[in-house]
Parts: structure tokens; C-alpha cells; sequence
């Protein structure tokens, strides 16, 4: 899976760019039956809704389940990753956002990169983010949200610290816009909720304005999100790093793999 030249200008004009159906049904299935594994596995990487039971996101699936080892490494989206970073790659993060039916709770508006330069030491907005959509993405069930262009605002700075929050996961609350910025940014910025089935693919910068809200619906919206960065911009921490659930610390360049996903 190559990007055209539309795809790629889309990416960098708008931030974000959708594929649509790149895994099939029976792929996402399978994908999904790992998660359900995984999400039995106890540890730090399993973050809870305020309830303290449901599962809000788990982290590092990759680094335990070999499904997922495989997945960081697909042709269908490190490819597309390593075509718009042009650099060798790493994970520096891999993330599914559960947003259970009935309740899953929102996500403030936010850039990515400004946290991962506070916490991580990253030095540039080098990384590439590709979600994978598990469950259909619609309007109903809490999509994500983009300002379109807003990654070409560069990092938009505001006083918030990653200090208070330890070695945990940071919860975008911590720097999330203001009303008036947000109201302020829309003029020029055009929202945008891309949607698609289950297997769609989204590729978007860790410097574009996002956010999404609650999923009042019946219907869950599970988004596998990675983090790609490139292999020669891999930080080094200053002072003790974030675990490595939330910060891969193997930089060794991923290989393509070209398999598919239909088996369990
Ligand atoms: N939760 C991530 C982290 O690094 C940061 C957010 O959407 C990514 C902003 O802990
Ligand atoms: C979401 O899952 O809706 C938020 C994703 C993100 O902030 O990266
Ligand atoms: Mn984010």
C-alpha cells in the first residue's frame, strides 16, 4: 500500500488523511480477539474510565501479544508512516482508546506533541500517528475531531506542566485548549470527524488540534492508535523516563511485513 501524491498532500495540507477498508472484517475480528486477550492481562498499561472498572485505553499491546508485535510492523501502515516520515522507524507509542458504548468518555482538545516534549524529552514533532478503526467510526460514537490545518500552527504553547502527573499516563486534560482558543481557532480551522468502517485507517500529525466526545451509542469505538517515530530522533529522557508502556525504548528500525491478519 503505496500513498498517491493526493494522499501525501492531504496529509500535510490537511494533517490527517483516511484509508479507507485496509484490514478486512475477519482481520479487525481477529485483531479484536487478541485485545480481548491482552485487556485480561493486569498491569500499569490498563487505564480505567473515572468508574474505575471500564477500560478507558491500554498501552504496549505490542510488546506482549504477537499479534500485535506483527501488527507495528504491517506493510499497511508502517509503510504509509515511513512514506510520509521518509526515515527508518521505531514505536514510541501504541495505544487502543476503548470508548465503550453508553459512556466512553471524551478526549479534551489537544496537540500530541507538546506532551511528548514535556515528558519524553522528544525534540522535534517528528512522529507519525496511525490509528486503526476496530469498530465502525461514525458520527454517533465519539469520533475523533480534527481542526483541519491546525498542525500548521506549530506547537501551541500554554502553561501546563507535565511535572504533577509522575510517571503515568498523561490524560490530554492536562493541556487541553481553552474555550476561547478553541473558538478563536475554528474560524480558521474547519472541524472535521472523519468517519469509516471497521479496517479504515487514519494517519494524522501529533501537531494537529483534536479532540472527540462521550459515546452516548450502542455502539463501542474501539481505535488502535500508533506512534511512529523516526529512528534517528529518538529522545533521551532527561531524568528518570516514563515507563516503557508509554515510551518504547526499543529503537531498533522496524522491517516490513507483509502477512495479513484472517487467522486466529
Ligand atoms: N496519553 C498520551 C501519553 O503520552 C498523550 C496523549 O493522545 C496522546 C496526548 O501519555
Ligand atoms: C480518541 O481516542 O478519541 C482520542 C485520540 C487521541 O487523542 O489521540
Ligand atoms: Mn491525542
Amino acid at each position: 500500500m503505496t500513498l498517491t501524491e493526493e494522499q501525501l498532500a492531504s496529509y500535510h495540507n490537511d494533517g490527517f488523511v483516511l484509508l479507507e477498508n485496509a484490514f478486512s472484517g475477519d482481520e479487525v475480528e481477529n485483531l479484536c480477539l487478541a485485545l480481548a486477550e491482552d485487556e485480561r492481562v493486569p498491569g500499569p498499561w490498563l487505564i480505567t474510565e473515572n468508574d474505575g472498572v471500564t477500560s478507558r485505553s491500554i498501552y504496549a499491546s505490542h510488546t506482549r501479544h504477537p499479534v500485535f508485535e506483527r501488527l507495528v510492523r504491517t506493510e499497511r501502515l508502517l509503510g504509509p508512516a515511513r512514506q510520509i516520515a521518509d526515515a527508518d522507524l521505531y514505536v514510541h507509542q501504541m495505544k487502543v482508546n476503548f470508548k465503550r458504548a453508553f459512556g466512553g468518555g471524551e478526549w479534551a482538545w489537544h496537540q500530541d506533541y507538546i506532551v511528548w516534549r514535556d515528558a519524553d524529552n522528544m525534540r522535534n514533532a517528528s512522529q507519525v500517528n496511525v490509528a486503526l478503526f476496530l469498530d465502525d467510526g461514525t458520527e454517533f460514537n465519539g469520533p475523533v475531531i480534527f481542526l483541519r490545518g491546525s498542525h500548521r500552527l506549530g506547537t501551541l504553547d500554554r502553561g501546563a506542566s507535565t511535572r504533577d502527573h509522575g510517571a503515568g499516563h498523561i490524560d490530554p486534560d492536562a493541556y487541553s485548549l481553552t474555550p476561547v482558543e478553541l473558538a478563536d481557532l475554528v474560524e480558521r480551522h474547519e472541524m472535521v470527524s472523519p468517519k469509516g468502517a471497521r479496517g479504515s485507517v487514519l494517519l494524522f500529525s501529533p501537531q494537529i488540534v483534536h479532540g472527540s466526545g462521550t459515546n452516548v451509542s450502542p455502539f463501542a469505538r474501539r481505535l488502535l492508535i500508533l506512534t511512529y517515530n523516526p529512528v534517528s530522533a529518538a529522545p533521551s529522557p532527561v531524568g528518570a523516563p516514563r515507563p516503557e508502556h508509554l515510551v518504547g525504548r526499543d529503537h531498533t528500525p522496524l522491517r516490513i511485513d507483509r502477512g495479513r491478519f484472517d487467522c486466529p
